[in-house]
């Protein structure tokens, strides 16, 4: 198996590293700039005398040493600075997809593409658009985040285990996100039985401005740590066929009243990349709230048309 990460940047870095550490595939690291895959390959691959993990990580500014990847993990682009919302970074982040999936699309055919860059519902569907893959092959990366961002919070204001903790987010990688605290429970009590409304409005708000709360304290480059874990996460779960539930940006055809567009929902994920998206029972408002998120991310797309 190969797994071909493109971008060497912060998010693209770190799933390499979290790859080559659960030693699933063999790795290759690819961007523009010379150098900066190769030497970041060099330095992972002499982790791995420290970490465990012996496996063949490659860095390169050439395509052709991607060919035939299994999965290719598309971290190629701009990242927010404070104040930018990730709406702002469309155009030059097209640009920069168009360019890598062209190349992507030329030597991988057949590979199932996770997309990263934001902003990310968008991007995953322009990405279905230009290399006209089918759905099931072209998803996104973001509503586990952003589970684990609400994770983290749900953990710190009941004082338990995050490991404790599960959370149910939908919706787009934004403002319009879908935190359901209904859905959302501590080893399956549900959080609205263990806390007050007013805790949950701010955990709610929290999770939605979990990536700006870290880009305003960086000041340089959003977050990248929890992004390229849950990167490498999902790649490992196509790679090893394992037909795990994971929230997923997907392209809904019909399923919660969405139709020809992307938005985080659960789905199975297995070596044919989205198997099956789970439909869960929503209340109407929480429905709602997703068809809104999905009219919004629709309006974007019609941006690069
Ligand atoms: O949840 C999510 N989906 C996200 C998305 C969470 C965190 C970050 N998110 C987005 O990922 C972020 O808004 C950006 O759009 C991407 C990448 O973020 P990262 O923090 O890794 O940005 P960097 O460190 O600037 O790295 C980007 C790299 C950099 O090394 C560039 O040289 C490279 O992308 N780049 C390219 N590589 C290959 N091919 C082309 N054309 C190219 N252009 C730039």
């Amino acid at each position: 198996m190969k797994i071909t990460v493109v971008g060497a940047g912060n998010v693209g870095a770190q799933c390499a590293y979290r790859l080559a550490q659960k030693e699933i595939a063999e790795v290759i690291l690819i961007d523009v700039v010379p150098g900066l895959p190769q030497g970041k390959a060099l330095d992972m691959s002499q982790a791995g005398s420290i970490e465990g993990f012996a496996l063949k990580i490659t860095g390169t500014n050439d395509y052709e040493d991607t060919k035939n990847s299994d999965v290719v993990v598309i971290t190629a682009g701009l990242a927010r600075k404070p104040g930018m919302s990730r709406d702002d970074l469309i155009h030059k982040n097209a640009e920069i997809m168009k360019s890598v999936l062209d190349n992507v699309v030329k030597h991988s055919p057949n590979a199932i593409l996770l997309i990263v860059t934001n902003p990310l519902d968008v991007m995953t569907y322009y990405a279905l658009r230009i290399t006209k893959f089918p759905p099931n092959r072209v998803l996104g990366m973001a509503p586990l985040l952003d589970a684990a961002r609400m994770q983290y919070f749900i953990a710190q204001t009941l004082n338990v285990s995050i490991k404790d903790v599960y959370a149910e987010v939908m919706g787009s990688h934004g403002d319009l996100m879908v935190p359901i605290p209904r859905l959302s429970t501590v080893k399956g009590k549900p959080i609205t039985e263990l806390m007050t409304s007013e805790q949950i409005k701010h955990i709610v708000n929290k999770t939605t401005n979990g990536g700006a709360e870290i880009v305003a304290l960086l000041k340089t480059g959003s977050a990248y740590y929890a992004p390229g874990s849950a990167a490498a996460n999902m790649a490992e779960a196509i790679v090893k066929d394992k037909k795990t539930v994971i929230n997923t940006c997907c392209y809904l055809n019909g399923q919660y009243g969405i139709k020809d567009v992307y938005v985080g929902v659960p789905a199975k994920l297995g070596k044919n990349g989205i198997e099956e998206i789970v439909e869960i029972k929503l209340l109407k408002e929480e429905t709602e709230a997703l068809q809104k998120a999905a009219e919004a991310v629709k309006k974007l797309c019609n941006i690069l048309k």
